[in-house]
């Protein structure tokens, strides 16, 4: 047997940062988000009668099955499933830039996944098992706006895609090299030695629930301030750990300070930052074409995709996808 799934990125609005004590890839704050519909991972997921036998690629290549290995066990134990799972998964955009790879990625692979075993577990629980093998990919198995709370087992959606048609995000790909650290070790030392880290899951509470209430306003200036209050107070436990990490470059931070005077200047501009040095911008419909022009003449090598909140995770029949789609499993974007 073997299935097709697709799924969007999650777009963390506020930010999940740092793992719970106890349980497995517990969050330790809550995080709202949007699953981004223009940016995707596609995964096929073939069964095998051989045990001990899983594989996964990622553009053709073979990856460490760390990460994904309580996944399958975990889809093993649910389902009494005793084989393998041969997994081939690609991205239509650049797996280490900072888009959110491991999030649609895994949720792409675990709906793939339980496809093959035809197993019809609720949403919910693909969710959990998408957790275990990322926590950002509990969100990407839901559409539109969602939440994953602290310390939960699995998101809940929010607000369906079209909840918002003005809702835009600019992702701004700035720089192509490769990510200095991973997140979860950017997030271990966070916990262990950041002296801000109790004071950055207390605040994200608070910080969650007014972004809860811009987002219940369809407030984009609430919601982009809080937006940025979020990602400014993650990096800063990420600045104060011991080594300090720090993913932005040069053009990171030249571009933070464009959007300032675009926002002097009256633009609804407000960016966000994950762990990378890629920039993400929150802004209404109508601010999309300025602004694109602005950036492309003051960041000439940058690249911007423009999106809108897209579906959740899910099934495709391989007839449905795009010769394009098919092929970024093999080749990657
Ligand atoms: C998020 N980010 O909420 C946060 C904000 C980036 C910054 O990349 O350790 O790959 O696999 O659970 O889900 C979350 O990283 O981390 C993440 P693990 P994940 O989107």
């Amino acid at each position: 047997m073997e299935r097709y799934a697709l799924a969007g990125p999650s777009l963390a609005l506020t930010k999940y940062w740092g793992k719970a004590k106890g349980g497995i890839n517990l969050p330790a704050t809550p995080s709202v988000a949007v699953t981004l519909k223009e940016l995707y991972s596609v995964s096929r997921c073939r069964l095998t009668d051989r045990r001990g036998e899983d594989s996964v690629t990622i553009a053709g290549v073979p990856q460490k099955l760390a990460r994904f290995e309580p996944v399958f066990a975990e889809l093993r134990r649910l389902t009494g499933y005793t084989g393998s799972f041969a997994v081939e998964s690609g991205n239509n955009f650049p797996t280490a830039a900072g888009l959110a790879s491991s999030a649609s990625g895994l949720a792409a692979l675990v709906t793939a996944a339980a496809g093959a075993l035809d197993s019809a577990l609720p949403k919910e629980e693909l969710s959990r098992i998408a957790r275990i093998g990322s926590g950002s990919a509990a969100r990407s198995i839901f559409g539109g706006f969602t939440l994953l709370p602290a310390e939960a087992e699995h998101a809940s959606p929010l607000y369906e895609p079209d909840y918002w048609p003005e809702f835009r995000i600019l992702a701004v790909a700035l720089y192509a090299g490769p990510k200095p650290l991973s997140s979860r070790e950017a997030m271990r030392r966070s916990v262990e030695s950041s002296p801000y880290f109790g004071e950055w899951v207390r605040d994200a509470r608070r910080l969650t629930d007014r972004a809860l209430d811009a987002l219940a306003a369809r407030d984009i200036e609430s919601l982009g301030t809080l937006a940025r209050e979020s990602y400014t107070r993650m990096f800063a436990t990420m600045i104060s750990a011991s080594p300090p990490v720090i993913y932005w470059r040069p053009e990171s931070v030249a571009l933070i300070h464009k959007l300032e005077s675009m926002r002097e200047a009256g633009r609804a501009v407000y960016e966000t930052m994950d762990a990378g040095p890629q920039v993400k911008i929150i802004l209404p419909k109508e601010e999309v074409e300025g602004v694109t022009a602005e950036l492309e003449s003051a960041f000439p090598e940058a690249g911007v995709t423009v999106c809108s909140p897209g579906e959740g995770a899910r099934l495709m029949e391989p007839s449905a996808l795009t010769s394009r789609e098919l092929s970024c499993i093999r080749e990657g974007s």
